[in-house]
């Protein structure tokens, strides 16, 4: 025991006489951010995450405490439980699913934390337990999609088969995007939804949903759409397609396809995505908008929409998809 104590003493005279190291002039009064990112399972959300990093950085004030919960719900609780723990001053929650989230956020409620949502929404008996929404409406993305395939078809009185393959089930992105659809089948009794497959919004899943369900028919299904509820989900289906013989674009089977990233609107281009609905991930400016609006003790809307707009080959060219941000 001696020894310990001449040894500490040694040590403790050593760095007494050290010349300490100036302090860095640490600003204290970042605003910190809690952010729970869903995962990282398209071009869309690669991008989504891109634009908080961009806008949220230490030189603009904020410290961002980022957590991919690798599309599990459950990871998201725990995040969103240490931002409480880590006396955040925002939540934002880009949230997987639309159920499961009351009791959690109720939390933050009580440690007096407002939480943002991003992206997709959710369900909750009380508003109040989210200060603000900012997203998209995804109905009416399938809605502007079932549109044109209505224009499309609309001289056609055999049979239209679509092949519908969704996203992450449950999620507010999937559900919006599914109701428009199948309300619009429901209005056309020549339309028949052939098979809804769950893609899960990932392009090697939907190659393999797809390719499985092709193989399992007697024979080669006559396909006229595909609706795939976004773009990485639309290179896995054209793939599975092509590698089967199928034509996809105006005179094949049209596909349909959401968030119009660049690689989505190259397909658009070469004429294999017949119609692209955009959903714009570069949310961040418009998230700092809202708590810029708390931080100066305003109330915000409930919910702010990206802008969104659709696009056809004729809409493009390389030097516009060159210059989108996403
Ligand atoms: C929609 C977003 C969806 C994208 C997909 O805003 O939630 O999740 O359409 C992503 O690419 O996986
Ligand atoms: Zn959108």
């Amino acid at each position: 025991m001696k020894k310990l104590i001449a040894l500490s003493l040694s040590l403790c005279l050593l760095t007494a006489c050290a010349p300490r190291p100036p302090q860095q002039e640490q600003p204290t009064d970042f605003t910190v951010i809690g952010v729970s990112q869903l995962g990282s399972e398209s071009g869309f959300r690669v991008a989504n995450t891109e634009s908080i990093r961009l806008t949220f950085t230490e030189e603009t004030g904020y410290r961002l405490l980022f957590e991919d919960a690798q599309q599990k719900q459950e990871n998201q609780i725990a995040a969103i439980r240490k931002f409480i723990q880590q006396q955040a001053d925002y939540i934002l929650l880009m949230p997987l699913c639309v159920s499961g989230w009351d009791s959690v956020l109720q939390e933050a409620k009580a440690a007096g934390i407002p939480v943002i949502l991003v992206d997709r929404m959710v369900q909750v008996e009380d508003d109040t337990l989210y200060a603000a929404h900012v997203g998209s409406n995804f109905q009416w993305e399938g809605e502007r999609a079932a549109a044109w395939l209505e224009e499309t078809f609309q001289d056609v009185h055999g049979p239209v088969n679509i092949l519908h393959i969704q996203g992450t089930l449950g999620s507010s992105a999937q559900l919006g995007r599914s109701a428009a659809l199948e309300e619009a089948v429901d209005r056309h009794e020549n339309w028949s939804l052939l098979a809804q497959l769950d893609g899960d919004f990932i392009q090697a899943k939907t190659y393999e949903v797809t390719a499985q369900w092709l193989d399992s028919q007697p024979e080669p299904p006559l396909l006229h759409a595909v609706y795939c509820e976004n773009d990485n989900t639309a290179f896995g289906a054209i793939q599975a397609l092509e590698e089967r013989g199928y034509t996809c674009g105006q005179d094949g089977v049209q596909v349909i396809s959401f968030d119009a990233t660049r690689q989505g609107l190259v397909y658009c281009m070469e004429g294999k995505i017949s119609l692209e609905v955009e959903c714009d991930p570069m949310m961040g400016p418009l998230v700092e908008d809202v708590i810029s609006l708390l931080e100066e003790g305003g109330v915000p809307d409930k919910h702010y929409y990206t802008r969104e707009r659709l696009f056809q080959r004729q809409d493009l060219s390389q030097d516009f998809i060159d210059q989108r941000t996403y």
